[in-house]
């Protein structure tokens, strides 16, 4: 219950929907109570006694009352409505501020798929419980309560009864919740996994496709949901059974009411009227106990919803601004890398960058070079602060990238980065993505730039063109060149190409890097081939988070073995020569 309590301050701004729902539903318990003993009334009072007038009046204020209760039953439905929509909305909302807010870090742990069960499953699931609580929470009790008393006060000999099935129901009630709980437990678990297979599936349905597993996946999926089914029906099974054990519980009860009552009324000292009232209370009190059963099944539903989200709630940025951080930035672009060592996990085992030392002057060119896992990715996301060094420090312009306002600092620094990600919308909407105010002028030069002006105009809607989800109708060159426009186009200070021109052709990367160089820019450009690098001012090759060669490409193929290493085995390929031209 703890994690559905701490959703309770969603509710918090609409606590005038969230207690009407209540009083209306209380109104309607207090409508619903009078009826058994206006029939009382009209049987013992009005059939008994062969009058007619109180059988009509007695009958006309049960049709009043019974719509009063109608009445404030719907209102107390539109209210719970209105109170769980906006808390609904409200929740989602906020998670999904959550996880914008959150660091690179944060979604390392938290990926995709799961984020999107929580901001759609978990949060429906919570916003039905909370509907649903607003009109039965306290339905039941006061139902429970108040037929116990109407049922007391109508005949305290017959209320003896209660003694003897409460125990029963309760033991009986007990049991089912006690074997169905973990019944939904495991069927909640296995939605889980079902959600899992199937999203994986849909996100990665090419590579199903490119490897023609599909038959595979369909068993996979095919297993998962039989066991879902299975698991449904071992717990509807159960809540099938006990239903009609309920429901003989209760008859028994009448039976036993109506028996011994039929006794008395004969000795008279019982009216027909007090039997038929009495056995009214009788039913809705053990009803109101059977509907606890189902509500308790219901909330620990919840619950284990409600956890999941708390966990995305819960979850701190990894990486946040100091107090007093600077908010205006206007650096010249001057990067130092100061012992830095880095880990993706946060007790620091497993470094992934060692002593990393380095310097790139403003307008100089740093490129990094080295198989793949050796850590250029790791090594230039420090530099925007997606990730903190564990030790070390970032600076530009001999300020710690950590004193420097996240915004403030990621306004000056353009990344493309190594997974071009596109949105749905047009080609000029994703390039003006990181500048939504830049004019068209701007954009074309960027494209003009990044070498993609041409293409873009040959599409028929030109830079209006759609691209689809994740850019599907664009080829990989073509989307890295997007982003490389996306990046040029906020006019950063500092540059970042992460693998940016691996899936462009070399003319075509050369024609870039001549557009660059005109730029007054640091920038760091991360490269498998060599012919990417050449013109830099320094390259660093980097092996297994650690710099092992550093210089220019003369200084490095007469000194570094591992770069003559690479650079060789490019040769062969020949296209390090192509690259050059
Ligand atoms: N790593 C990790 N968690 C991440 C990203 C990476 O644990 N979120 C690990 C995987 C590698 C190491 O860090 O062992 C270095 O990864 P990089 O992405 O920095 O490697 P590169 O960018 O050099 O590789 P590539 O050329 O394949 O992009
Ligand atoms: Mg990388």
């Amino acid at each position: 219950m703890r994690a559905t309590r701490r959703l309770g301050v969603f509710l918090k701004p609409y606590w005038l929907w969230a207690t009407l729902a209540p009083l209306l539903m209380a109104l309607e318990v207090a409508m619903d109570l009078m009826q058994p003993r206006l029939i009382q009334r009209i049987v013992d009072q009005g059939i008994a006694r062969g009058d007619m007038g109180v059988v009509i009046e007695t009958g006309a204020w049960m049709v009043g009352l019974a719509l009063i209760g109608l009445a404030a039953g719907l209102g107390c439905g539109v209210c719970a409505i209105i109170a769980a929509q906006h808390f609904g909305a409200d929740l989602r909302g906020t998670l999904f501020g959550k996880v914008q807010a959150l660091s690179f870090g944060n979604l390392d742990h938290l990926e995709t798929g799961k984020l999107i069960t929580r901001l759609t499953n978990d949060a429906t699931q919570v916003q039905e419980v909370v509907a649903m609580l607003l009109r039965i929470m306290v339905r039941v009790p006061l139902l429970l309560i108040g037929s116990l008393i109407r049922a007391i006060l109508t005949s305290p000999e017959l209320s003896l009864l209660f003694v003897v099935l409460m125990p029963i129901v309760l033991l009986a009630l007990v049991w089912i919740v006690n074997r169905t709980y973990p019944l939904f437990t495991r069927v909640q678990q296995e939605l889980d996994t079902l959600n899992t297979v199937m999203q994986e599936n849909l996100s990665g349905l090419r590579v199903v496709r490119a490897f023609a597993r599909g038959k595979h996946e369909v068993r996979r999926f095919g297993q998962t949901n039989d066991t879902l089914m299975e698991r449904n029906t071992a717990a509807s099974r159960m809540t099938a059974l006990t239903m009609p054990l309920m429901m003989l519980t209760l008859n028994m009860g009448v039976v036993a009411a109506v028996w011994i009552g039929g006794v008395r009324i004969v000795g008279g000292e019982l009216q027909v009227g007090e039997l038929i009232a009495f056995t009214n209370y009788l039913m809705q009190t053990l009803m109101s106990l059977m509907m606890i059963s189902m509500l308790v099944v219901r909330l620990s539903r919840a619950e284990a919803s409600a956890e999941r989200l708390r966990e995305v709630l819960d979850s701190e940025p990894t990486v946040t601004s100091r107090p007093g951080a600077i908010t205006t930035f206007a650096p010249e672009g001057r990067v130092v890398f100061e012992d830095v060592c880095f880990s993706y996990d946060p007790n620091g085992h497993d470094p992934v960058l060692r002593d990393i030392n380095l310097i790139a002057e403003p307008g100089q060119t740093i490129a990094l070079l080295g198989a793949t896992g050796a850590g250029k990715t790791s090594l230039v996301n420090l530099i925007p602060r997606f990730y903190d060094a564990q030790s070390g420090r970032v600076m530009i312009d001999g300020v710690d990238v950590r004193d420097i306002n996240e915004e403030a600092l990621r306004g000056k620094i353009g990344v493309a980065l190594q997974e071009s990600i596109l949105f749905t919308g047009t080609i000029r909407d994703n390039i003006r993505y990181g500048h939504p105010e830049a004019s068209d002028e701007e954009v074309i030069e960027a494209a003009r730039m990044a070498q993609v002006d041409d293409f873009i105009r040959r599409f028929p809607d030109g830079y209006d063109s759609i691209v689809g989800q994740r850019g599907v109708n664009l080829s990989g060159g073509q989307k890295q060149r997007i982003a490389i426009a996306r990046a040029l186009l906020t006019r950063p200070t500092i540059l970042i190409l992460d693998d940016s021109t691996s899936a462009v052709d070399g003319e075509t990367e050369a024609r870039i890097q001549g557009e660059l160089a005109r730029l007054h820019q640091t920038r760091f450009v991360v490269a498998q081939r060599i012919s990417t690098v050449l013109t830099a001012d320094k390259i660093l090759v980097l092996d297994d988070g650690r710099i092992v060669a550093e210089g220019s490409h003369d200084e490095l193929l007469s000194s570094s073995p591992i770069y003559q290493e690479i650079f060789d085995s490019q040769m062969e390929r020949g296209g390090v020569l192509h690259g050059a031209a």
